[in-house]
């Protein structure tokens, strides 16, 4: 019999730490949620990049965050670059990991207790997430029916055109969600003038992306102009849901243009597919709901606990979990679980 074959650490980023992941999120969630309709959306940011800060601590991994809060003398936690993780005991190797994270996806939404936002965690062996610039990034996000049927150059009819054919519906069935912002004015008009409907969200372009990735989620596509650190999440969980989307970063000054040169990206026009952004052979991507929404649920507390919702996936092994948590504050014992 042959002895048990040792997997190299990178390859077991899926297998050892997705239930640490999804603690993490869930700990983040938790902390944005209890300052939910405060009205204050840098308190609620502070909260959930705390909250995850330390959950990384308990976490038995060499990570790096590639996607955070900002650059280092801009973040005091989370920032690109900053180790996380557990410190490893001599002579035991824990796993590199690259972590993009967005500890609160719609402070906004959670200062004024609006649906969708919620804490968001990608990670990926070294190298398989794209290191992207935090400006923006023009996108069309569609489900797996579209494979290679989308042109980010091609007109708006053209793209609607060939996602309702991919699905094979009209044009005029179709649902497309669209930030709600000024310099949507033209899509908006494009995209009314070939006859499809309009779903206009205020903030969010991520939950959006992995709805339009989901059957039965009442959003067909995502067009328009996002973050692109937020891109590159939506394109982790596109990776584990065979989603569709193409992506090109807005480089429009000449100072973005030389931090972009700096950060190793050869062509800023380049298009980009969610195998490009997230590229990595290994990845879990893990959502936790802070607000009530249309993908997840937010947090809801009872007194002597909380209970949370929480999307954790996984690419290699193929997996799509939606976890229902019940978190208990006191002490074993003292009294039960109750669901509701
Ligand atoms: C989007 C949206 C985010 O930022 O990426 C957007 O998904 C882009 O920035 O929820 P603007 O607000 O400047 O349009 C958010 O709204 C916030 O991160």
């Amino acid at each position: 019999m042959s002895a048990p074959k040792t997997l190299p650490p990178d390859s077991r980023i899926e297998r050892d730490l997705l239930g640490d992941f999804v603690q993490v999120v869930e700990q983040a969630a938790i902390a944005s949620a209890r300052t939910m309709g405060q009205g204050d959306a840098d308190a609620s940011d502070q909260a959930a990049v705390q909250a995850m800060r330390h959950a990384f601590e308990a976490v038995e991994m060499a990570g790096t965050i590639v996607i955070g809060e900002g650059e280092r003398d801009e973040a005091p936690m989370l920032y690109i670059g900053e180790p996380v993780g557990a410190p490893a005991p001599a002579g035991v190797e824990y796993p590199k990991v690259s972590i993009a994270v967005d500890p609160l996806e719609g402070t906004n939404l959670c200062a004024s207790g609006t649906p969708n936002a919620m804490v968001v965690l990608a990670a990926s062996e070294p190298g398989g997430l794209l290191h992207a610039p935090d400006c923006y990034m023009d996108k069309i996000i569609a489900g797996p029916a579209c494979r290679d049927a989308l042109d980010i150059d091609a007109p708006v009819k053209y793209n609607l055109k060939a996602i309702a054919h991919c699905l094979d519906r009209q044009v005029k069935d179709l649902v497309i969600m669209v930030l709600d912002r000024p310099r949507h004015q033209d899509l908006i008009t494009q995209i009314r003038q070939a006859g499809a409907r309009i779903r206009l969200i205020p903030d969010g372009d991520l939950s959006a992306g992995i709805a339009a990735a989901v059957r039965g989620a009442a959003v067909d596509a995502v067009f328009g102009t996002g973050g692109a650190p937020e891109g590159v999440l939506t394109a982790a969980a596109l990776r584990c849901l065979s989603g569709e989307m193409v992506a090109r970063l807005r480089v429009d000054t000449p100072e973005l243009e030389a931090r972009v040169e700096r950060m190793g990206i050869k062509d800023p026009r380049r298009v980009y597919t969610a195998r490009d952004l997230a590229p990595g052979n290994e990845i879990i991507f893990a959502a936790c709901g802070v607000t009530e929404g249309a993908l997840l649920h937010g947090v809801r507390f009872f007194g002597d606990g909380c209970r949370t919702h929480t999307l954790a996936m996984t690419y290699r092994s193929r997996q799509v979990r939606f976890l229902d948590t019940v978190h208990m504050f006191q002490e074993p014992g003292r009294r039960g679980v109750r669901l509701y």
